[in-house]
């Protein structure tokens, strides 16, 4: 076959601007590529949403990859191992109600299934900020403000591109990022405790996974956190490479989201 780069190139700007102009409405834009968000965007999708997810790397997969301390395994508990086998990672016991898998086939398997229910990524791309609005005295999240990576790691004075969704959620991790942009330009108040972020406490895994799920919510109107973000918004513990909790934590807030899409009121 002759080659042509004039096509090659034709062939990306065209899929890759269809798929862009496809995400400036969406149902649901999740912020950060790591195993909650993962989960939340395979569940949205698969459910037959429009779901986009924005991540600053170039790899999705987020904090997963490497395990512990980059020895590549995760450990699961009991209760969450159904989400690896839903998706077909092999889970192996390890003893009592603990099971290892391999953290890179969790990783890509997640990152597949993400893909292949219909999830839009965009990979190397920042999430600077977001779009506010305020309907009968009642601010709400209803968009994110979006740039290219390269740009703002080479902090270039390039403006942002917009779009508009009807949910966020924020699952940047431990730096809870978006949020924290939302509470620094804006006087609001969170729905946690203090209106503010409460922010993340030290080492305790059993609390920690325990509360990862339960603080797994909205915490503003028309924003949702999950993952470890969860626990940095309402100040809970970190609990290091055990991954139950973030990948209920992507079930719940899918669930949550699923519900209220369904609802029909959004
Ligand atoms: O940190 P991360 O893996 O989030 P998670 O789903 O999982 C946490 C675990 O990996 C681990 C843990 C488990 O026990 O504690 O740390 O809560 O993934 C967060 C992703 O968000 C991206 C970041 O690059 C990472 O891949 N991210 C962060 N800020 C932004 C962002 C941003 N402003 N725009 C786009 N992506």
């Amino acid at each position: 076959m002759a080659l042509n780069e004039r096509i090659i190139t034709e062939a990306i700007l065209t899929e890759y601007f269809e798929k862009f102009k496809e995400c400036l409405d969406l149902d649901v834009a999740i912020v950060g590529g790591g195993p909650s968000g993962l989960t939340a965007a395979y569940r949205l999708a698969k459910d037959g949403f429009k779901v986009a997810l924005f991540e600053r790397k170039l790899s999705i997969g987020g904090g997963m990859w490497g395990g512990g301390m980059t020895f590549n395994y995760i450990v699961v508990q009991e209760e969450s191992k159904h989400l690896l086998e839903e998706i077909g990672v092999p889970v192996k016991h390890f003893r009592d109600e603990y099971y290892t898998a391999d953290a890179v086939a969790c990783t890509t398997t997640l990152a597949s299934r993400a893909c292949l229910a219909g999830t839009k990524v965009f990979n190397c791309m920042s999430v600077e900020d977001v779009v506010l609005r305020e309907v009968n005295g009642v601010k709400r999240v209803c968009g994110l403000v979006i740039n290219s990576s390269p740009v703002e790691i080479a902090g270039l004075h390039v403006d942002p591109l917009v779009l508009h969704t009807k949910f966020i959620i924020e699952a940047t991790g431990h730096d809870v990022e978006v949020l924290k942009t939302l509470v620094r330009k804006n006087d609001v108040r969170l729905l946690t405790p203090s209106g503010g972020i409460e922010g993340e406490q030290s080492m305790w895994a059993e609390v920690a996974e325990t509360n990862t799920v339960k603080n797994t919510r909205e915490v503003f109107p028309g924003v949702y956190v999950a993952g470890m973000a969860a626990n940095a918004s309402f100040g809970s513990y970190r609990m290091g490479p055990i991954f139950g909790g973030m990948l209920l934590s992507g079930e719940k807030v899918a669930a949550e989201i699923a519900g209220l899409l369904r609802s029909g009121t959004y």
